[in-house]
């Protein structure tokens, strides 16, 4: 690499370290701990007595949901102490920070400056105060009204060729009312270039889980999680990225179910949990709570999943109608005998070794699949960030098909998703490939030809600007630069963008990579009281079990001049399409029921929805698999036949799956501790098998460069410090974002363009 292209990394978090310290790895999750250090973060943003005050409204039925995690509340009764975690704390407290990045911050701190800070550093500046313009060849931000931001994104907007010039990025903290107006005025503004951060999480599930059973979302609710008598729990990690699942984990253990856990790494939060708010367990000690612990090799899970059906298809062989639901398979499905038939092309021996877990533990798990047909199976990033990832899925789709584990108490799909709202925002249409039905309905709503033409999702969109084919960035939401894969590439098409413009709540890498101008428009945050004309309002979300409730904020809000998510759509809207668009957007915002009632008018499944989502607990939206209704062409649930992922890492190479650390919420760096995993005061780090560590003449804690090379580019991350570690030989693990530079764009999932963060092929060199 030459020098040049060295210098040239502003776009990344700065190599430098901040001290890392190893400690032991802890047996269990949650505990006293989880609530002294949630305490500690509450109190250093917002003090001790403002924080109590507003955690006792999280998560409850007239509070704010929770702004980190889509993990749904009970139903009915709620802890009056507390309904929430560790993590959800510190979401809160980092949101409801005391600290302000103002116009005078602004005119003190360069962006150049500014974006040599590491993401830790720039989230802790605070909440952003007012609108600001950064001109053309600027170096600081500058103070702008709402009204002078909204002409110039309008005139921007249209002086564009083609609408499809304008890129419409989303967050999923984004509202059911705020992204039912945004996409509304996307369309009316003439495209459906609306990718979403779904596009970089759980797209794989989105399309792997609508062509085998109809629909793109799990079809479990929190009840048959209790209830379930197997419970896989499949490349996720709940003890950091959804705590209040491992309380939903243990009911089901208490209840006499089974958890089979399959992961590179043994994570602390599946081993064992101690409820946080049960005093019997803080005496008694952990609920065990990983019976078997299958530790994969990084994207081995198709083999895995094939290990186990053919274990299956034995036992059934053995004694037929043993372990096959028929009567289910005839009534429900189609393609098993071509499944059958192609399962059993493979062979057992060559799957055990390629997934690298003992036989004898694969059939201890396959004992008990064969045992219980209550099975759900629950998982995230670890299966759907891959470039077989839709394959994946589909795999475990057919494990649960054969023991009719679909659409009965107990059992059936658990995607555990990620952001709070990202399954109720594709609902309301946030989507660059939306169905015909839906377009119709909107267009004969609203009185407009919807555009018909799919837009860009993640992938594509970036290397539309790359071309210069897209050429204004809008972003609700989110951390685009740090978020997405390829940071340097990312970060050229960004920069060749004729206007960037972010709507955020906080201070973050995206604003300082920008294009020729860019605008940041604060907005008010989940926390917050949102009142409008007719007064204080309430915003709804889908939490990732289909349920939809209201949410509440109770904090004054960071400053007089924030404006809410929908009031900026509006303003936006107004002033870009004038009287033509023939809604009265301003309207609309007076009253959000008055969003909910167009949104009722659209979208099947909101009948009654303003009466509805007063009710506590709030409303289940219509789930044909959880029925066995599967809403796909034929009616039928499908086998699917999938092949083997293709075996792609050399003598001297690494699979790289990168991770979210204990202490952050995707790019909002909450700390710098990983506790769970025992690593203290350090995000460049590299995990590997300490003989890996060994045969590599490495040393714990040397410094090493990363480096991935595919299809003839060559990518580089320097300075991470190896960690020997408890993770499978050839597989190496660092954290998200510090690793996109990595990440190539054009490495993504088939079918679903989910950029392939879970396994990039890497070399690791020494510093010299
Ligand atoms: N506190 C907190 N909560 C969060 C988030 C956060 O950053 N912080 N992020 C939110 C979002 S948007 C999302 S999508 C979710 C993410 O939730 P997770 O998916 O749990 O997050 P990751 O850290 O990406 O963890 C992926 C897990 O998969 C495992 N894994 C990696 N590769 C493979 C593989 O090939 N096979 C298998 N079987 N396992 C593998 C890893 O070891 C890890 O345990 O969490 C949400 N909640
Ligand atoms: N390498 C790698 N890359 C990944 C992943 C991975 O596992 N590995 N995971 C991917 C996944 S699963 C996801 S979901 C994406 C996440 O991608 P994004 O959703 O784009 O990123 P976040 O870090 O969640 O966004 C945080 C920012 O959102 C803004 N914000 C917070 N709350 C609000 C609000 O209420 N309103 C508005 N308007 N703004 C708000 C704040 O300014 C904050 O800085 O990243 C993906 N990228
Ligand atoms: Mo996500």
């Amino acid at each position: 690499m030459s020098k040049q292209k060295r210098q040239r990394t502003t776009a990344q978090p700065p190599e430098k370290l901040t001290g890392l310290k190893l400690g032991s790895i802890p047996e269990s999750a949650g505990g006293l701990t989880a609530v002294g250090v949630a305490l500690q973060h509450v109190q250093r943003e917002m003090g001790t007595l403002r924080g109590f005050k507003l955690l006792s409204k999280l998560n409850q039925h007239d509070g704010f949901d929770c702004p980190g995690c889509a993990w749904p509340d009970p139903d009915k009764e709620r802890s009056s102490i507390a309904e929430y975690c560790e993590n959800g704390a510190k979401a809160v407290a980092e949101e409801a920070t005391l600290k302000r990045v103002d116009a005078k911050f602004f005119s003190k701190n360069s962006v150049a400056s500014l974006a040599e800070l590491s993401d830790y550093e720039i989230g802790k500046m605070g909440r952003l105060t007012e609108p600001m313009m950064l001109k053309e060849g600027a170096t600081h931000y500058e103070p702008i009204s709402w009204t002078d931001a909204f002409e110039l994104i309008a005139d921007e907007l249209n002086g564009l060729q083609t609408p499809d010039e304008a890129i419409f990025y989303t967050s999923g903290r984004t509202s059911n009312e705020a992204a039912f107006l945004y996409q509304l005025f996307v369309r009316l503004f003439g495209t459906n270039n609306l990718p979403d951060c779904s596009n970089m999480c759980h797209e794989s599930s989105g399309q792997a889980l609508s062509q085998t059973l109809g629909i793109g979302k799990g079809s479990v609710t929190l009840e048959d999680i209790h209830k379930a008598e197997v419970i896989m729990v499949v490349g996720q990690n709940p003890g950091t990225n959804h705590p209040r699942m491992l309380s939903a984990l243990q009911k089901c253990k208490r209840n006499g179910g089974k958890i089979i856990t399959v992961n590179p790494l043994p994570e602390t939060g599946l081993m064992g949990f101690k409820h946080p708010q049960q005093v019997a367990d803080l005496v008694t000690g952990a609920t065990t709570l990983t019976d078997i612990f299958l530790q994969v090799r990084i994207n081995g899970d198709v083999p895995l999943a094939k290990a186990l059906m053919l274990m299956l298809l034995e036992a059934e062989q053995t004694t037929p109608g043993s372990v096959f639901d028929h009567a289910f398979i005839e009534e429900y499905c189609d393609g098993y005998n071509q499944f059958i038939a192609n399962l059993k092309k493979y062979d057992l021996g060559e799957m055990i070794d390629r997934c690298g877990v003992p036989e004898a533990l694969l059939r201890e798990a396959a004992d008990l699949l064969i045992k219980h047909d209550k099975i759900i199976i629950c998982w995230a990033m670890g299966l759907t960030q891959h470039k077989n990832a839709v394959a994946n899925i589909k795999e475990l789709v057919n494990l649960l098909l054969l023991r009719g584990a679909v659409g009965k108490e107990g059992a059936g799909t658990c995607p555990v998703r990620g952001h709070s709202n990202v399954q109720g925002d594709r609902t309301m249409g946030i989507w660059e490939a939306p169905k015909e039905a839906f377009l119709k309905r909107l267009g004969d709503e609203f009185n407009f030809e919807a555009p018909r033409k799919h837009g860009y999702s993640v992938v594509p969109a970036i290397e539309a600007m790359h071309r210069e084919d897209a050429k204004v960035f809008i972003a609700m939401g989110g951390n685009f630069i740090s978020a997405t894969p390829d940071t340097e590439y990312t970060a050229e098409a960004l920069r060749r963008c004729k206007l960037t413009v972010q709507i955020s709540t906080k201070l973050n890498r995206s604003h300082l990579i920008h294009g020729r101008r860019a605008l940041i428009l604060p907005c008010l945050g989940r926390t917050e009281k949102d009142v409008q004309e007719e007064g204080e309002q309430f915003v709804s979300v889908e939490n990732s079990m289909g349920v939809v409730h209201r949410s509440r904020g109770a904090l004054k809000p960071a400053s007089r001049e924030l404006l809410s998510e929908p009031a900026i759509i509006a303003g936006l809207a107004t002033s870009t399409l004038g009287e033509e668009s023939g809604v009265d957007w301003h309207w609309h915002v007076e009253d959000y029921d008055r969003i909910r009632d167009a949104i009722e008018a659209c979208i099947p499944g909101f009948e009654e929805y303003n009466k509805r989502v007063r009710q506590d607990g709030g409303f289940y939206l219509p789930n044909g698999a959880r029925e066995r209704k599967f809403n796909t062409a034929d009616g039928k649930a499908h086998f699917t036949v999938n092949t083997l992922p293709e075996l792609e890492v050399g003598n001297d190479e690494y699979l790289m799956m990168t991770i979210r650390s204990h202490d952050q919420f995707n790019t909002t760096i909450y700390g710098l501790d990983d506790r769970y995993r025992g690593i203290y005061n350090e995000r460049r780090i590299v995990l590997m098998n300490p003989e890996d560590v060994k045969a590599a003449g490495l040393q714990q804690g040397e410094a090493v460069n990363i480096l991935s090379s595919f299809n003839g580019v060559e990518r580089e991350a320097r300075n991470f410090l190896v960690v020997p570690f408890n993770i499978p030989t050839r597989c190496i693990a660092t954290y998200f974002p510090e690793a996109n530079v990595l990440v190539p764009i054009d490495n993504f999932a088939d079918g679903s363009k989910t950029p392939a963060s879970k396994s990039i092929v890497c070399r690791i060199e020494k510093r010299g």
